[in-house]
């Protein structure tokens, strides 16, 4: 059976978006389809945080989505949180979101369903920016906007 989510993401800017996830069954990668509005030019971090939280906005979400305890890093990388998805590029102000994981996935005790992608103000490092923080966060800066991944038909 094909698995679907979807996340609306907004902030308290001008940046939000929506973001649409496919996974064919439950060992196949995740498909992440969907465009991000109102960013400035260039790379933004792009995360799965741990909780499904907004009630003090974005910041509730946590740190990294982070179930084995490893290092941030880039969506290649062995080393990488389970949330870590790299960047996505704004040409103009938008972001046309066309990844494919082979690390999250939409079902089981690892599922994203319930936790909250986060875009970011500034370029995610990817573990190498040579500072304690690139290996927590990849000074990715601000969290510009969020949603919950949900369940969708
Ligand atoms: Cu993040
Ligand atoms: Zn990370």
């Amino acid at each position: 059976m094909v698995l679907k989510a979807v996340c609306v993401l907004k902030g308290t800017g001008d940046t939000s978006g929506t973001v649409y996830f496919e996974q064919e069954n439950e060992s196949a990668p995740v498909k992440l389809t969907g465009e991000i509005k109102g960013l400035t030019p260039g790379e933004h971090g792009f995360h799965v945080h741990a909780f499904g939280d907004n009630t003090n906005g974005c910041i509730s979400a946590g740190p990294h989505f982070n179930p084995y305890n490893k290092n941030h890093g880039g969506p290649k990388d062995a080393e990488r949180h389970v949330g870590d998805l790299g960047n996505v590029t704004a040409a103009d102000n938008v972001a046309k979101i066309e990844i494919t994981d082979k690390v999250i996935t939409l079902t089981g005790p690892d599922s994203i369903i319930g936790r909250t992608m986060v875009i970011h103000e500034k370029v995610d490092d990817l573990g190498k920016g040579g500072n304690e923080e690139s290996l927590k966060t990849g000074n990715a800066g601000g969290r510009l906007a969020c949603g919950v991944i949900g369940i969708t038909q």
